[in-house]
């Protein structure tokens, strides 16, 4: 498997030859029926005499009954995972337990010096995990809530050089499902002063939020209330100074020239997700006459 596929069953962090763990897991599966066994093998990753000195339990309560791991020449299956609750057992040869964890029983520590021996000549040329999943209703549908991202950005702005404030007002109707913002980032070149983002609904403008481009451009907490529903405008203000330049200010890729970025984090009812949207429509100049006025004030960095 593609070791930088996320769905990569294995994982091997090799500290250095002498010293590895290895990360077994289920290859994402779900159990369809309740009290199911499944087991999935992982071939011992050396040749070499190793010993197993430790075990870390990746399980939970809720889906998993009980957890083992065998060690063995021959697994019952080389496929990514398969039933051994009934038509195949886990190994071909005699399986040796290695680990067990199941709910409620605290993880086994091995003594310090103590090892299992696997690999070499120790007949382990094989991990298998057998997991027994208890009831199915733990495992969840659908995702109840699917995240999303509404970008606004302006594409028309042009800064006059030396001219003290230019604004790129964006705005859109919104039209679809009910949104839920939980964040929100902002993107400008070096003229940015400050980048606020809001909901109107009947001409109320809720702050959604509002950062200086200067900070570091993460993700920052959005205000909890500004959720957005069919009907209501989304818009956004970056204001940018045209100080010290001798030449227009174009929005483009280079860092010569400018961007108005408002990016919105949301969550929304996954019955309907849209997992992105965009609105690149110029603001009318007489909707942000009503802006307030906290989107002009440049935040101090
Ligand atoms: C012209 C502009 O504003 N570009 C932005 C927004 C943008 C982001 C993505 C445009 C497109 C995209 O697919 I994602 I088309 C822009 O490039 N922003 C930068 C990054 O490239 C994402 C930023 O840091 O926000
Ligand atoms: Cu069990
Ligand atoms: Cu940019």
């Amino acid at each position: 498997t593609d070791p930088n596929n996320c769905m990569s069953r294995t994982k091997q962090v090799v500290t250095n030859t002498h010293n590895f763990s290895i990360d077994i897991r289920m290859p994402g599966v779900v159990p369809t029926r309740s009290d199911s066994y499944l087991c999935m093998a992982v071939p011992v990753p050396t040749i070499q005499d190793a010993y197993v000195v430790d075990f870390l339990p990746v399980a939970s309560m809720d889906t998993a009954h009980h957890m083992l791991l065998y060690g063995c020449q021959t697994p019952a299956s080389y496929n990514s995972y398969w039933d051994c609750g009934s038509t195949q057992g886990t190994c071909e040869d005699d399986a040796s337990i290695l680990y067990a964890w199941a709910r409620n029983a605290p993880p086994t520590k091995l003594p310090t010096d103590v090892g299992f021996r696997v690999g070499g000549n120790s007949r382990v040329s094989y991990f298998v995990l057998q997991i027994h999943y208890g009831d199915v209703n733990a495992f969840r549908g659908e995702q109840p809530f699917i995240a999303g991202m509404y970008l606004l950005m302006s594409m028309d702005t042009v800064i006059l050089p030396g001219k003290r404030v230019t604004n790129a007002d964006i705005a859109c109707d919104y039209t679809s499902y009910p949104i839920h913002p939980f964040a929100f980032r902002t993107h400008t070149h070096h003229l940015g002063k400050v980048v606020s983002g809001y909901r109107i609904r009947d001409g109320k403008w809720t702050l959604i939020g509002r950062q200086s481009p200067l900070l570091p451009q993460a993700f920052y907490a959005a205000n909890k209330d500004a959720d957005i529903k069919y009907g209501d405008t989304v818009a956004a203000r970056c204001v940018f100074s045209g100080e010290g330049r001798t030449s227009k200010t174009y929005i483009g890729g280079t860092s010569d020239d400018e961007m108005c970025n408002f990016y919105i984090m949301y969550y929304m009812d996954s019955k309907h997700a849209v997992p992105f949207m965009n609105c690149m429509e110029t603001g009318s100049k007489e909707l942000f006459r009503h802006i307030p006025a906290e989107a002009n004030v440049p935040i101090p960095v």
